[in-house]
């Protein structure tokens, strides 16, 4: 009994010699210690051996077993570490190779000026506010004094969503609703999409973007008006930059002026973009009408206020000389990946 018992052992052992994985190994393990391998069947079998020579067996199948187990983990210990080794030398990485060029997203030149202009603005104290851009007619037309029938809603075609409600057509709408519910001082600017119902060319299209910006306070002139927008000038086109103000008419304000600024192209000398005027057009500014005041709730022989307004995608083309607004629109890779900062 003595020898099968040692040459299950001895054959555990040159066996063992061969095996090179970790399945292989536990394999074997089953094969000889398991449940029913062979060792376990010398004990399975103690019935048929006399009662004096059953822990003489017990024994040597202890001592097998033992033997066999360290020899396993042994084994298993270099199977271990001969398969990290193999894993690492696997995975592997120089991290010193040059990496795949990727392609870089970018800001929309749109976004990049607008992003100027509200640093711009908050810079000098303004807030930046949003509002709704479907909007009841009562904030868009009734409050900045532009009532039904008033030739001036024909000015801004319209798209109608119900009799009282419109995409707003400017973001004069957020302004009207913060004078209806703060007291002044008040130093806003709205900013965001706005709609009028024009076809698409160079210069117009049924959605741009504007940035409007409000001054309400006791003793506010139009000296802050200019004032502020020739800082607002030279900080987007640089010092050498300042504003020309022409009369106009707005219903908002009173009185209105239509804002120019030295043409950044040829510093005020006249060029192709100026049309040798030296000048651009860019902004329509003025007091705001003290019927727009009261309407929204504010007393007008308290306080006075001024108001400009702007048109960003005519900003970002002044900038970048984008000769039309519908490359703004168009998202052609090849235009903007020209942005990239
Ligand atoms: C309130 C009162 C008055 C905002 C103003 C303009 C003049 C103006 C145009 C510029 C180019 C629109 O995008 S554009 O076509 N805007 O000329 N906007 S004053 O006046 C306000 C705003 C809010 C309560």
């Amino acid at each position: 009994m003595q020898q099968i018992i040692n040459k299950i052992c001895e054959r555990a052992l040159s066996e063992l010699k061969g095996v090179s994985d970790s399945k292989s190994l536990d394999e074997l393990r089953v094969r000889i210690l398991g449940k029913k391998g062979e060792l376990t069947g010398i004990l399975r079998s103690m019935g048929q051996v006399s009662a004096e020579l059953r822990p003489k067996i017990g024994q040597w199948v202890n001592e097998a077993r033992e033997t066999i187990e360290n020899a396993l983990a042994e084994a298993q210990k270099q199977i271990a570490r001969r398969e990290l080794e193999q894993r690492l030398e696997s995975e592997k990485l120089d991290v010193t190779l040059p990496v795949q060029d990727r392609s870089e997203g970018s800001l929309h030149p749109m976004s990049l000026v607008l992003e100027t202009l509200l640093d711009i603005f908050t810079g000098m104290g303004f807030e930046a506010v949003e509002g709704p851009e479907v909007e009841y007619d009562h904030f868009n037309f009734e409050l900045m004094n532009i009532p039904k029938n008033h030739p001036a809603r024909d000015a801004q075609d319209t798209f109608y969503v119900d009799d009282n409600i419109v995409l707003r057509t400017h973001t004069s709408p957020v302004q009207a609703r913060i004078m209806t519910t703060r007291k002044p001082p008040i130093r806003i600017v709205s900013f965001g999409r706005v709609y009028r119902a024009d076809e698409a060319d160079a210069t117009h299209s049924p959605v741009f973007h504007q940035l409007e910006g409000l001054v309400i306070d006791e003793n506010v002139s139009m000296g802050d008006l200019k004032g502020t927008l020739d800082t607002f000038a030279k900080r987007l086109y640089g010092e050498g930059v300042t504003t020309r103000f022409r009369p106009s008419f707005f219903p908002f304000t009173e009185p209105s002026a239509e804002v120019d600024l030295t043409c950044a192209a040829c510093r005020g000398k006249g060029c192709r973009v100026c049309k040798g005027t030296g000048w651009i057009e860019v902004l329509g500014a003025g007091m705001v009408n003290p019927k727009v005041l009261e309407m929204c709730g504010i007393d007008s022989k308290k306080y006075s206020g001024f108001a400009f307004g702007m048109g960003v995608e005519r900003l970002t083309n002044l900038k970048y000389n984008v000769p039309d607004m519908r490359y703004l629109y168009e998202n052609d890779m090849r235009f903007l990946k020209q942005f990239r900062g």
